[in-house]
């Protein structure tokens, strides 16, 4: 009878993995696939096609006229990955819903691509549902790279909607990135950070992976 009374929810150990575009968040991911973890990658073909809109296109096409419907859909799809349940007690997730808001939201206010009113509802809605809802998280892996790498893997990748980004785009977001987790000096970051030097080629990074592992999937110190 006490059963329901007794259910508490608790919050797998969540990791939210960043750092810029092509910085090798996915790589990071499947480096896990046989483990004992819930891996939850950024939900970029739901972005591409929303009933047959493809609203990432949309936005780097005319980011100022599409801004917010693009952001309030990351918004949307963040939640849904913070709030899934996990059948492991380890849950890793590309992104979330603090760098789509810290970094992203932020560039297109900072760059005068979306106007204040926008954004103070995006915030709005921001502030909401991170503090109503479980949105929490227990690591932060941060991917850390420079703009000029990450430019040349962009390229090497070809992402269709892609092809106009910028060396100076991806070097606002670095900033970006790094203001939040690597100096600290705008926004609090919700959970402790260790950072990673993703620079270096894939053979060397699945290394610095592997140390990460104890962190990971024994929460060891
Ligand atoms: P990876 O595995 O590190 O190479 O990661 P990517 O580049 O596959 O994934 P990500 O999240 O850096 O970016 C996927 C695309 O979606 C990229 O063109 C940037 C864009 N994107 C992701 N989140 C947001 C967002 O909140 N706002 C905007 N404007 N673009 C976003």
């Amino acid at each position: 009878m006490a059963d329901n009374i007794s259910v508490k929810k608790i919050r797998p150990f969540t990791v939210f993995v960043e750092g810029n575009i092509g910085s090798g968040k996915t790589t990071f991911l499947n480096h896990f696939a046989n483990a004992d973890v819930q891996l939850l990658s950024e939900p970029v073909e739901m972005w591409r096609n929303v009933e047959g809109h493809n609203l990432l296109g949309l936005m780097y096409e005319n980011p100022s006229r599409w801004g917010l419907t693009f952001q309030t859909y990351v918004q949307l799809t963040m939640v849904d990955l913070h709030t899934r349940p996990a059948a492991y007690p380890v849950k890793m997730m590309e992104r979330s819903i603090y760098s789509a808001r810290y970094c992203f939201v932020e560039n297109l206010v900072q760059e005068g691509l979306m106007p204040t009113c926008e954004y103070v509802v995006l915030d709005e809605w921001f502030k909401w549902i991170t503090s109503h809802l479980d949105t929490g998280g227990d690591l932060i892996v941060y991917l850390r790279t420079s703009p000029e790498v990450v430019f040349e893997r962009m390229k090497v990748r070809a992402r269709k909607e892609e092809t106009h980004v910028s060396l100076q785009y991806l070097t606002k977001l670095h900033e970006l990135h790094e203001d939040w987790l690597f100096n600290r000096t705008k926004f609090s970051c919700p959970a402790p950070v260790i950072t990673l030097d993703a620079n270096r080629d894939i053979n060397e990074m699945e290394e610095e992976f592997r140390k990460c592992e104890p962190k990971i999937l024994f929460q060891q110190q």
